[in-house]
């Protein structure tokens, strides 16, 4: 055998390699998770506490210790995307359950935007949630 044979031995078995992969055990996938409103109304208002939960929704169990690093909250929904209100997560509360205080300077829909991340899991939980505050 010569030399460039070898090499094409060598190439095509990487090919193979390079198709088939690791192998990936089946688990969870970050589509699996989103959250959930406990309340889909809310008192307008100044400081107002809204809870959602994050469910993994292959186990229906809440899933604690997410990090949330994008929060968002907006009329969108009553095409008022500009008209965008403060909103702080608060500490503490049920495993699973993250609340958030929020001002709700007038009565309609709200759309509360989150991004997370699940511990032991790559990619990011997107959901947009609809509120709507009430006089
Ligand atoms: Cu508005």
């Amino acid at each position: 055998m010569k030399a460039s044979r070898y090499l094409r031995a060598f190439q095509a078995a990487s090919i193979v390699i390079a198709m088939t992969g690791p192998i990936t055990a089946a688990r969870a996938d970050i589509k699996d998770y989103e959250f959930q409103l406990v309340d889909q109304t809310i008192q307008a208002g100044r400081d107002k506490i809204i809870a959602v939960k994050l469910m993994n929704t292959k186990t229906g169990k809440p899933v604690q210790d997410a990090v949330i690093f994008a929060i968002r909250l907006d009329m969108a929904p009553d095409g008022m995307q500009e008209m965008v209100t403060k909103i702080a997560l608060m500490p503490g509360g049920e495993p699973g359950t993250y609340r958030f205080k929020a001002t709700f300077g007038m009565a309609g829909r709200w759309q509360l935007s989150l991004g997370a991340k699940v511990q032991g899991e790559t990619g990011t939980v997107e959901s947009k949630l609809v509120i709507t505050a009430q006089k």
